[in-house]
């Protein structure tokens, strides 16, 4: 039997790989889709299936965790047997711009998808993975943080994912639902949204080494996190939900770095190295030495990154380091690709981009650079 699967969040970073994931495992693939006013379907163009065709195994339906209606109507459709329930407002920092809109689609969005898997009679059918987070613990009150280790958060984003936790456990205490939390640490790709921090840094800088732009204004650079490759957590993913039991599990590496340490890394992949002199909001990083042909617009000397205090949040997490001890022990999870090797992808990825862009812009089409505020 074709086993089916819903994902919400399907257009995003986590979405779009764990798509591909199950198409090559040969489920057929039910994803949710904001409408938009332009395409936002980039991230999974490469696996569209023209639903003409009688056999196509995924399936695209319009839909917003914010609309109950929809949720419903999509799932008696469906009859997934599991649902992945990965669409957020997932900006940490946008979630004290917007922490209404956030705490709607974030928390009570689960506690929708919830309500309607049991309303319709699923709730011992269909299996759900909630996409939970390691900024629940916050203010952190144990290093390394695992399954066990008290939440603190520290945004309307993390407050609202904290309901969505207890919601989940709660459904499966009260219900007998199979659903799950994994906990995961920050995970990125060069599918990585470009506000987040480490694509805005991989991007910045391949911009700035093709003259596409000049300086990178950067936030808190001594934060310090834990950060894996997407393509490893979302096999996680779906393993959490073929266990005999539905457990809670934290998704991690181990191992920690700071921001400053990914900037280090992504310069030097263009050949720069870079001298990080002053401190707090005077802090700034100049280049001292070009090697190679990847930055051809850097000189020796040229500021690229300086410090603007609107990046800083209101309330910071300044460190988290993830134990995953037990998603290794009990499901033989490992990450198989090191923070290193991610930056090394994501610089090439960019760099490719903006030697494209470069390229156009030198024969006259002068295209300006897609940029944000976060
Ligand atoms: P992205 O921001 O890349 O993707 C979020 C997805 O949610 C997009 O498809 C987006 O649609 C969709 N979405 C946003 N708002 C709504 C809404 N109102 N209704 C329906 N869908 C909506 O996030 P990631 O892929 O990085 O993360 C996936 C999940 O995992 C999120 O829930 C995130 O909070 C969580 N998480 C992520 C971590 C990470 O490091 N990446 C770590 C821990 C948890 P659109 O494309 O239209 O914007
Ligand atoms: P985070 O990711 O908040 O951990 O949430 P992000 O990459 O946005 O920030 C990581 C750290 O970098 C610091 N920082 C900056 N961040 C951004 N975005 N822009 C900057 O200019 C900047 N300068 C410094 C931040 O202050 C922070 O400390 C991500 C999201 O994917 C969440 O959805 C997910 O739940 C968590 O990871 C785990």
């Amino acid at each position: 039997m074709t086993k089916r699967a819903l994902i919400t969040g399907i257009t995003g970073q986590d979405g779009s790989y764990l798509a591909e994931f199950l198409l090559d495992k040969g489920y057929e693939v039910h994803g949710i889709k904001r409408r938009a006013s332009q395409f936002n379907t980039q991230r999974i163009d490469h696996i569209y299936q023209d639903p003409h065709l009688d056999n196509a195994r995924l399936r695209l339906h319009y839909g917003d965790l914010s609309d109950t209606s929809n949720l419903t109507r999509i799932l008696a459709e469906v009859q997934p047997d599991e649902v992945y329930n990965l669409g957020a407002q997932s900006h940490v920092a946008v979630s004290f711009e917007a922490p209404e809109y956030t705490a709607d689609v974030d928390a009570t969005g689960t506690l929708r998808l919830l309500e309607a898997i049991r309303f319709l009679g699923l709730d011992q059918k269909t299996r759900f993975y909630q996409a939970s987070t390691s900024e629940l613990y916050g203010l952190v009150q144990e290093t390394p943080q695992r399954e066990t280790t008290p939440f603190h958060p520290r945004s309307p984003y993390a407050v609202a994912k904290l309901y969505a936790y207890w919601i989940t456990v709660n459904y499966r205490e009260a219900y007998g639902m199979f659903a799950c939390n994994g906990i995961l640490f920050n995970h990125e790709s060069p599918r990585r949204g470009e506000t987040f921090v480490t694509r805005k840094i991989t991007r910045g800088l391949a911009n700035i080494a093709q003259g596409l732009e000049h300086c990178l204004f950067m936030g808190n650079i001594d934060s310090l996190r834990d950060w894996g490759h997407a393509k490893d957590y979302v096999r996680m993913q779906w393993m959490m939900l073929q266990q005999d039991s539905a457990e809670d599990y934290v998704i991690a590496t181990g191992k920690q770095y700071s921001v400053r340490d990914f900037i280090t890394w992504s310069a030097a992949e263009l050949g720069l190295r870079l001298s990080f002199q002053g401190e707090g909001v005077d802090e700034t990083a100049t280049v001292v030495d070009v090697q190679g042909d990847k930055a051809p617009a850097v000189r020796p000397g040229h500021v690229v990154l300086r410090i603007d205090p609107r990046y800083f949040r209101p309330a910071e997490v300044e460190t988290l380091l993830g134990d995953p001890t037990k998603a290794r022990e009990k499901l033989g999870w490992t990450p198989e690709i090191t923070a290193q090797e991610m930056c090394a992808e994501m610089v090439a990825h960019d760099l490719n981009a903006a030697r494209r862009h470069a390229l156009l812009k030198a024969h006259g089409h002068d295209l300006p650079v897609s940029r944000e505020d976060s």
